[in-house]
């Protein structure tokens, strides 16, 4: 078991990446349910990305996604977030809005597309350099959706080409996160549907690419804590987008659906030791809050995330290792389960006042009156997708 002290720090210096388009609305394909108070511009996205990281202590960085988060000036957006006591995360990239991808992105069989979209991630590249960010994360929505619509295999050799390109383009510091999705929006076959497809790529690209685990990208029943430790052991586990899912790629609040699921994934992180951000794993949040007020959904999730990391850190792993060893396998389950089962959120509301913080994040939200100066303030906001 990590002792207090050091369970403490640990969980002070964890920092969960929250995302600029879970600020905005958002909806499913039937409707978007728009909400009071959401963000105007990109910068109004890093205001509220400030705000829960103000409350939790927890969440220093906001991921972008281009060109959703377009602006003039990008200097000028990371020094808002810095004034803001937040930084610029992730450069999300965006090649699936555009009609050109009916047929896909990097994938596609004209050249002249693969060329616009190789353009666009070089582009991200150069926001990266402007706003500070230290990754690019890639999400292809390439594929097909009917048997011999497309060589399966050219379609990689396409991916890795723009791929390439894209690697030898980042900068020292920086690197490139490939996420695989098994499938949506493309039904029969998907350019990176796996965790070893991506793995793979990677693998070619170099040091610096590394695969991203997002949670609701899985065939149901996939265990994820297995790819979590396999990548861990390879050095290829770049970071997550978390969220929870009943059935596909829901993008509910992470930890809503399996909190066991991520207590799980988290027992991984600290066992590798890759919980402190020199080990480089991002732990992102990737949601939609379709029909609950987004602030406080974010701030749950962040919670969500730092109660099952809590848990992990309880996990008595000494006695663990004693039980595993010695092939008890009752004896195992039980200190794992007992983890599990212990409640850590009075000692987590214990920290957050030892960092004077409000114990209670979300019911300090409310009280803040943040939530009825956004309505009264803006107006017509944003749609997680304009822009694009
Ligand atoms: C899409 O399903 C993925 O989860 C991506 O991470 C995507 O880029 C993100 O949801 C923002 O659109
Ligand atoms: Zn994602
Ligand atoms: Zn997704």
């Amino acid at each position: 078991m990590t002792d207090k002290a050091t369970a403490a720090a640990a969980i002070r210096r964890m920092g969960v990446e929250t995302a600029s388009w879970a600020y905005a609305n958002s909806g499913t394909r039937f409707k978007v349910f728009p909400q009071p108070g959401v963000p105007r511009d990109p910068y109004e996205k890093i205001d509220d990305a400030a705000v829960v990281n103000r409350l939790t202590g927890a969440a220093p960085t906001v991921a972008l996604h281009i060109p959703w988060d377009k602006v003039d000036d990008y200097d000028r957006l990371a020094k808002h977030a810095e004034g803001q006591g937040v930084r610029i995360g992730a450069i999300n990239a965006n090649v699936f809005q555009d009609d050109d991808y009916k047929l896909g992105s990097v994938c596609h069989p004209d050249p002249g597309v693969r060329r616009k979209a190789t353009d666009h991630l070089l582009e991200c590249i150069d926001i990266m350099d402007a706003t500070g960010s230290d990754t690019l994360k890639l999400w292809f929505a390439d594929g097909t959706n009917y048997p011999g619509q497309d060589s399966i295999r050219a379609r990689q050799d396409r991916l890795a080409e723009c791929l390439r390109e894209t690697y030898d383009r980042l900068g020292e510091r920086q690197r490139l996160l490939l996420e695989y999705k098994l499938f949506e929006p493309s039904f029969y076959t998907t350019d990176v549907p796996d965790w070893g497809t991506s793995y793979v790529h990677c693998l070619e690209l170099g040091p610096k690419a590394q695969v991203v685990i997002d949670t609701g990208h899985h065939a149901p029943g996939t265990n994820i804590e297995f790819i979590v430790a396999f990548l861990l052991r390879t050095g290829k586990l770049g970071g997550f987008d978390f969220n929870s899912r009943f059935y596909a790629d829901d993008d509910l609040m992470v930890g809503a659906a399996d909190p066991f699921q991520l207590f799980r994934i988290m027992h991984e992180i600290v066992s590798a030791d890759a919980l402190a951000p020199e080990a480089g794993i991002a732990f992102m949040l990737d949601q939609c809050h379709n029909i609950e007020p987004k602030i406080p959904a974010i701030i749950r999730s962040v919670l969500n995330v730092q109660e099952m990391t809590a848990k992990a850190l309880n996990i008595d792993s000494g006695a663990l290792a004693d039980a595993q060893q010695s092939g008890d396998v009752l004896k195992a389950n039980e200190i794992f389960m007992d983890a599990f089962y212990t409640d850590v959120r009075p000692w987590l509301a214990e920290l957050r006042e030892e960092q004077g913080l409000d114990p209670d994040p979300i019911a300090a939200y409310h009280r803040s009156g943040y939530a009825e100066k956004i309505a009264a303030d803006r107006v017509g906001g944003q749609q997680a997708g304009w822009g694009a």
